[in-house]
């Protein structure tokens, strides 16, 4: 006979902190969010740790390159969507590698033969007055020269005078090699008394620019997640079927860490996947594993020796996986049990492996309670996909700003492996939808707020460290009645489109 799971699934609206003693001590600004990502030994260090417990789903309409350079900038990892080539997705891993902090990007190159009409026009539109003169124009291109507002007197000159004849020529130019960092090109641009630097690689060809007023990029973002040679880190998603061509090229390109993206991870293809990454790269690339919703699924990818294991079947805002094909398990429940199981796992064999709570986060508080209830990081697509850094464009829907967000088992998803892989796959069902989510502006400041609120909330419950609150938390479940006493009731919510008089 089949096997009856006791109880109801529950998901994190159905749930609540009661709140416990909370010190003079307990108060945000004193709260770390430091995580574990990578499995460790009892009395060891992971290997990869958080600073803060968020990262990038696995998607196309999520996790790009800009993706992966804002949110390591806050102190979370990127997983690069896997639903690409190989080769496309190692670009990607490397660009996010390769990007320098604090190393700008010129969006107003010139070249010899433009004009001082056209370089006024590129000012008034960017509203940059440092401009590179390259070759090409391209902001890689050969450094020949560069025109600051200092080059130039508008109200005077001759606007058909060519940059050739009033740029700063290469030669007198004071440039940084590629692999000055950006600590010694701050020096040099307060020694030399230097507006900006120009980075330059062996063949004199652009690499950046280090601005006068980026000197304090540093200080900004204490939380930045860096690796040993202060790249920033960044993790790739691989699947079951390629992981013999895709991973080396990952792994080449700089990829801290890996994950096998699936909706259904207790499988013998995740064991296998897990296994040629052992034989061929020992416990030196790490890959995360999932998904799964027990405790069952827990331990045979533990036990398959994945370095996290992510949570989730169903969950996700875009995902239709339970209508479709009737499997998954409330989030909440499924989250409970899985941590219930990684505690177990780690009294028997001294291995703690970190768990993912992946998908269905809707509210800010719906993070706190995930981790209260025992995830050590969370993985989030809507949650992303509505920031500036998400890959897709801003569009205005009736009004609205708006950011497109697709699930990668929608049929726009698998539209792109269709017609770009030559027709390899032509599924009869899809798992995901095409959606809008509103936008929400820079992923800086969106994920600032939403940890404000998750440290407040801590401090609530008495706990100062991710590990103190999965300790100390209260948790109740609500019913349906309660959750409408939660929200504003029994009043009459203004809104501006009320009148109002007051006799
Ligand atoms: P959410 O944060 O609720 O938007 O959920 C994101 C998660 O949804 C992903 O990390 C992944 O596990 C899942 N997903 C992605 N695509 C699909 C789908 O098409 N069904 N589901």
């Amino acid at each position: 006979m089949a096997t009856f799971f006791p109880g109801e699934s529950h998901t994190f609206s159905e749930y609540l902190l009661v709140p416990g003693y909370s010190s003079s001590e307990c108060i945000p600004n004193n709260v770390s969010l430091k995580t574990p990502l990578t499995r460790f030994k009892r009395g060891e260090e992971p290997e990869i740790s958080l600073n803060i417990p968020m990262v990038s789903a696995i998607m196309q309409s999520v996790s790009g390159v800009d993706m992966g350079v804002a949110l390591a900038t806050e102190g979370g990892i990127s997983f690069i969507y896997g639903s690409q080539t190989p080769e496309s997705e190692a670009a990607m891993v490397k660009a996010v590698k390769d990007h320098k902090a604090g190393f700008v990007e010129s969006d107003s190159t010139l070249t010899p033969d433009m004009t001082m009409e056209q370089v006024i026009a590129l000012k008034d539109k960017t509203g940059h007055s440092t401009m590179p003169v390259t070759d090409d124009g391209t902001p890689r291109g050969k450094l020949l020269g560069i025109v600051t507002s200092r080059d130039y007197r508008p109200s005077r000159d001759d606007h058909s005078k060519k940059v050739a004849e009033f740029m700063t020529p290469r030669a007198e130019l004071i440039v940084g090699d590629k692999d000055i960092t950006l600590k010694d090109a701050n020096d040099l641009i307060w020694d030399k008394k230097l507006n900006a630097l120009p980075v330059v690689d062996d063949n004199d060809h652009l690499v950046g620019i280090v601005f006068r007023k980026d000197y304090d990029s540093h200080k900004t973002n204490p939380n930045e997640l860096l690796d040993a040679n202060k790249r920033y880190m960044v993790g790739a998603g691989i699947n079951t079927r390629d992981y013999a061509e895709r991973v080396p090229l990952l792994v080449e390109a700089g990829a801290d860490v890996l994950c096998i993206d699936s909706s259904e991870g207790y499988s013998e293809w995740q064991k296998r996947t897990i296994e040629w990454i052992r034989a061929n790269y020992g416990d030196s690339v790490k890959v995360g594993a999932g998904n799964v919703v027990d405790a069952d699924g827990f331990r045979f990818l533990a036990d398959c020796g994945a370095d996290f294991i992510k949570v989730g079947i169903g969950g996700g805002s875009i995902c239709i996986t339970r209508e479709t094909k009737g499997i998954g398990r409330g989030q909440a429940t499924a989250l409970i049990d899985v941590c219930r199981a990684r505690d177990e796992y780690f009294e028997e064999t001294g291995v703690y492996v970190p768990v993912c709570s992946d998908g269905g986060i809707v509210y800010d508080y719906h993070m706190t309670l995930a981790l209260a209830m025992g995830a050590d990081f969370l993985m989030l697509g809507r949650y992303f996909a509505r920031f500036d850094e998400s890959p897709t464009s801003r569009v205005n829907v009736n009004g609205q700003y708006m950011k497109e967000y697709w699930g990668e088992g929608s049929a726009r998803a698998r539209n792109w492996q269709r017609y770009d892989l030559g027709g390899a796959q032509k599924l009869s069902f899809v798992e995901g939808v095409d959606s809008y989510v509103p936008y929400a502006g820079s992923l800086k400041d969106g994920v600032n707020g939403t940890l404000y609120k998750v440290k407040s909330t801590m401090c609530n419950c008495g706990a100062l460290s991710i590990p103190e609150l999965q300790e100390k938390a209260r948790l109740t479940l609500v019913s349906a009645t309660s959750i409408v006493e939660g929200g504003a009731h029994d009043v009459v919510v203004k809104d501006s489109q009320q009148t109002v008089s007051y006799n």
